[in-house]
């Protein structure tokens, strides 16, 4: 029977790791959670690599202890199993160890589960409504409200037999016509419903994602700290299209906010605003306002 010597297997395990290709480690990163742009958004991340940790610690525990075992008390060697069973103090301490190890791992998921709850004194409100396949965004302070669809480059591109280079598109199927413009740096709120099939509303940058059902509102919110362009999905398998109903998220300073609401309001008095039609492209700050039924 070959005999392998434990230092021999830790070095060669210990080569086997050497040699494997940096190329195989790159990319690693995009495998994790995404920190996120928002306080909530790195707490979750914290937690998430808290648990993580924790995880592996117990895992290398665990199977270090069993594999060892296995090894150690092996039948060539004359081990007999033990006849002990029952022992009060292995069952005290196999149930202390879990258990404090759930109470050291509630309490932070517990106090970021409230505040992410906690959507008081929040100093703007944005309904959002999913539809099949487009989402609707109402702004309810100031009464500004728009549909934001599929950019309609990437949806002809997108289509059976187009012969489109889809590499032409910088966030190909990311795209809207009319994204969603916030201000950075003031607490939103969000209230999510639906007016066909739950959707849901996903921003994984932001942390946030509430299903949205109709007949039901949901609610978060969020601050964000640094302007840009924020993408995500829809979340929940709504039908035939649910792959093609982005969110765009842009957040811009709050100057730029109060102009591009006040263009809003410019656009919705005009006559012209009143026929909505139509084609703004995606890099312009100002959505289209399109007729809401
Ligand atoms: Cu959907």
């Amino acid at each position: 029977m070959i005999k392998f010597k434990p230092v021999a297997v830790v070095a060669l395990i210990g080569c086997l790791l050497t040699l494997l290709p940096m190329r195989l480690m790159a990319g690693w990163d995009e495998l994790n959670m995404t920190q996120g742009v928002t306080q909530v958004s790195q707490d979750v991340y914290e937690i998430h690599m808290m648990i993580f940790w924790v995880c592996c610690v117990i895992g290398v525990g665990v199977f270090g202890v069993m594999f060892y075992s296995i090894w150690r008390h092996r039948k060539s060697q004359g081990a007999v199993a033990a006849t002990f069973h029952e022992s009060t103090t292995v069952e005290i301490i196999w149930t202390a160890i879990p258990f404090a190890i759930l109470i050291g791992v509630a309490i932070p998921s517990a106090k970021t589960l409230i505040a992410m709850e906690d959507t008081s004194n929040a100093e703007l409100t944005i309904k959002v409504t999913g539809y099949q396949w487009k989402w609707h965004y109402e702004y309810l302070d100031s009464g500004v409200n728009f549909f934001s669809t599929l950019h309609h480059d990437h949806n002809a591109a997108r289509q059976l037999g187009a012969d489109v280079d889809l590499s032409q598109f910088e966030h190909y199927l990311k795209e809207v016509d009319n994204p969603l413009v916030v201000p950075v740096g003031v607490k939103i709120r969000f209230l999510h419903t639906a007016n066909d099939v739950i959707h849901s509303w996903w921003v994984s940058d932001l942390a946030l994602k509430k299903d949205a059902i109709p007949g039901f509102i949901n609610e978060n919110w969020t601050v964000i700290n640094e302007p840009g362009v924020y993408r995500g999905k829809c979340a929940e398998l709504c039908g035939r299209d649910h792959g093609f109903m982005p969110v765009v998220v842009r957040a811009v300073s709050q100057d730029d906010f109060a102009s591009w609401l006040q263009q809003q309001h410019a656009a919705t008095d005009s006559p012209k605003s009143r026929q909505a039609v139509s084609t703004t492209s995606s890099n312009d700050v100002q959505p289209q306002r399109t007729a809401v039924n």
